[in-house]
């Protein structure tokens, strides 16, 4: 057998998946690729602590499960605390795993805040994602406190009264950084190679990380399934979702973006935002807002790139399925 055909044959393995298909998520779900891909970077030597949530509801249908690691099921409000508890008895055993703990936005920004907050205070060698698809998806996509500003949800119509959410998304990852924990950093489904370096350095990282992966939900946002990837790179390339990496408060990288969007482009083909498109002048008003937001996140993070960047191009980026390349 020749050395290129052994080579051929090694590219057709599956990678290590921590996640199986099979689970039961809606199609086109970004927090499914996301932890997909997250478990792929961190490996089997691992176990999770997973706060109520879509993630845990579709991974975990009684008597199934597709995780194929040690995985725990925390309250909406404390996989943070679980996981320090777990990372404390591994130390006392003298057993090097790393602990993960998962949660969506509303058990990260919100109920899991004071929990979280704790957690890195402490110093627990915990990594702790949040998928970050800016609602409560599992109860039917009521409004978090990630939801942008003037997003339509169950919980912050829009109508006469008022157009969409009123508040700001919150800033969690300089919330986060203030606690200067070695490693914090955002990440995007749209980018599966920089999410899975990011993951991997923070699996590396002696103490708390944290990492924030925005993760499209087609039934909450109101796009199809197929368009979630474009919707997550948009995010990106408009401003709106900066990818930067911190380490103890400082910032030490930033994605930069080679041809910056307008934020129509991304808001457009989102149900969440329809409204802003009505010939009213409170959305004209609110587009312009947000843009505003947009370009302030690529004043202050330096974001506009003046060079090609690899992983800022239509399909540069490859997404690794079983082993197979698909550009
Ligand atoms: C104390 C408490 N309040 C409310 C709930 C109901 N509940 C379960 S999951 C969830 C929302 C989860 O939102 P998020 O963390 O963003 O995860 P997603 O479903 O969006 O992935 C809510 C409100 C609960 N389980 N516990
Ligand atoms: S509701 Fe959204 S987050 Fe939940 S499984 Fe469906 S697409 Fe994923
Ligand atoms: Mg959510």
């Amino acid at each position: 057998m020749t050395t290129e055909t052994l080579h051929d044959l090694r590219g057709d393995q599956p990678r290590f998946q921590g996640l199986e298909a099979g689970h039961r998520a809606c199609q086109g779900c970004g927090q499914a690729l996301a932890a997909r891909l997250t478990l792929e970077a961190a490996g089997p030597d691992v176990v999770l602590a997973n706060a109520t949530g879509c993630l845990e509801v579709f991974t975990t249908a009684w008597p199934d499960s597709a995780w194929r690691v040690p995985w725990l099921h925390s309250l909406f409000a404390n996989a943070a605390s679980v996981a320090a508890g777990m990372e404390a008895a591994l130390k006392m055993q003298g057993r090097d795993v790393k602990v993960i703990a998962l949660a969506g936005d509303g058990g990260t920004f919100d109920i899991g805040f004071q929990a979280l907050s704790g957690m890195l205070e402490r110093g627990h060698n915990v990594l702790f994602v949040c998928y970050d698809n800016e609602g409560y998806m599992n109860t039917g996509v009521q409004r978090s406190s990630s939801t942008p500003h003037a997003a339509a949800t169950t919980t912050s119509p829009a109508g006469v009264a008022r157009i969409g959410k009123r508040h700001l998304k919150k800033d969690i990852l300089s919330i986060v950084a203030a606690h200067h924990i070695p490693y914090a950093a955002t990440a995007s489904v749209a980018y599966p190679t920089d999410l899975r370096k990011k993951v991997r350095r923070a699996i590396q990282v002696d103490g708390p990380s944290f990492l924030q992966v925005h993760a499209p939900c087609p039934l909450g946002w109101g796009h199809g399934g197929e368009l979630s990837i474009e919707v997550a790179r948009l995010a990106v390339q408009t401003g709106l979702f900066p990818l930067i990496e911190l380490e103890r408060d400082v910032l030490i990288g930033a994605m930069p973006i080679r041809r910056v969007r307008g934020i129509k482009d991304y808001l457009r083909p989102q149900g969440r935002f329809r409204h802003l498109f009505a010939d009213d002048p409170r959305a004209r008003e609110e587009l312009a807002h947000l843009q505003a937001l947009a370009d302030h996140n690529i004043e202050v993070y330096g974001l506009r790139g003046d060079r090609p960047d690899t992983l800022d191009s239509e399909g540069a980026d490859t997404v690794h399925r079983g082993g197979r390349h698909f550009a």
